[in-house]
């Protein structure tokens, strides 16, 4: 048995799985929250957290001064693949693992992705809500652009990048991507900066890490080089694209349109985003299907069994792989 920090609420079923075998100590349900702490933190071993929002509709950091108030702290396991709201080079240099939930992910997020393509260019939410307004009968809804001849930007060609990239193949669409480095086995065009993929693009997808490294990486400059025939995905991290100048982009054409999963504040979305007719909102639903969802849940509980019985941690990040390379995790 473990004793378990959960600090924002993550689902029943997760927490249900986790006190038949372990403690869970359930901060968000604290009415004092300092007080809580003050009285488990030298006990607890594991902090069960989540990279965005969930059921509690709070996100906390969990940053190097939360991190260290919990002495005997050993893992911190993420619900999610993204980890951005973790410090994690800060949780390794002290010999904490942090683990999170790729792979199990991919497919659903890139299918979210692609779904967004469809219906920001395509328009189908805004000709649903045409429809559903009656205005049919007016006459038919207005020609929309094709995805037919265009190129997809990918910004991170990781595991939901490559996915994405994959089914942009299959509809035909020619694909360039922009990471870190180029990537040696892969065929796609190589672009080194945001602002080179976005002037060779039709359509940019966000599929990098957030945190501080990419924070506002599609600015106003990006948003006009993709220019008026351009549309913007994200399903990544609202933090990577500066909101005040997509905002100013859509309103005045700069760009044609954008699919967001994902806003800077979730889940306040700004309200000019709820007026624009040529942005497609979701409420960051990337992974959230019962299947999806069940195997997040699934390998984030096998995580912190592995911890509980000292076996072998199945998705430690990489910052955590290379601190025990050097042996320090
Ligand atoms: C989840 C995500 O919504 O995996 C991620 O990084 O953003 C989503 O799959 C989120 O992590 C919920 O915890």
């Amino acid at each position: 048995m473990s004793e378990i920090l959960m600090p924002v609420r993550l689902s029943d079923s997760i927490i249900r799985d986790l006190e038949q075998r372990h403690h869970v100590h359930r901060l968000w349900e604290a009415p004092d929250a300092e007080a809580f702490l003050a009285d488990v933190a030298s006990r607890i071993e594991v902090i069960v957290t989540a990279g965005s929002i969930l059921a509690s509709g709070m996100t906390l950091m969990v940053d190097a001064s939360f991190i260290a108030r919990f002495p005997k702290l050993k893992l911190i396991a993420n619900h999610g693949v993204g980890y951005d709201t973790v410090d994690a080079a800060f949780s390794a240099s002290r010999g904490i693992t942090v683990t999170n939930t790729p792979d199990v992910l991919t497919d659903e997020t890139a299918d979210t992705a692609f779904g967004l393509v469809l219906s920001t260019v395509r328009e189908f939410s805004a000709a649903e809500r045409y429809l559903r307004a009656g205005q049919w009968m007016n006459g038919p809804y207005r020609l929309t652009a094709s995805l037919r001849g265009k190129t997809m930007g990918i910004l991170g060609l990781g595991r939901i990048g490559k996915a994405i990239a994959k089914r942009g193949e299959v509809f035909g669409l020619t694909i360039a991507y922009c990471g870190r480095n180029k990537q040696a086995d892969v065929a796609y065009v190589y672009h080194a900066t945001p602002q080179a993929l976005a002037q060779a693009c039709d359509i940019l997808v966000v599929a990098a890490p957030g945190g501080l490294q990419t924070r506002n990486i599609i600015d106003a400059n990006v948003l006009k080089t993709l220019g008026p025939q351009g549309f913007l995905i994200n399903i990544a991290r609202g933090s990577l694209v500066d909101e005040a100048a997509l905002i100013e982009a859509l309103r005045s054409g700069i760009i044609a349109g954008a699919g967001l999963d994902v806003f800077g504040h979730e889940p306040k979305v700004p309200d000019a985003f709820l007026s624009l007719e040529n942005v497609v909102l979701l409420p960051h639903v990337g992974s959230a299907s019962v299947e999806t969802r069940k195997a997040m849940a699934d390998l984030l509980i096998a995580n912190v069994d592995a911890y509980a019985t000292g076996g072998q941690l199945l998705t430690p990040v990489p910052e955590c792989m290379l601190a025990r390379a050097s042996a320090r995790c």
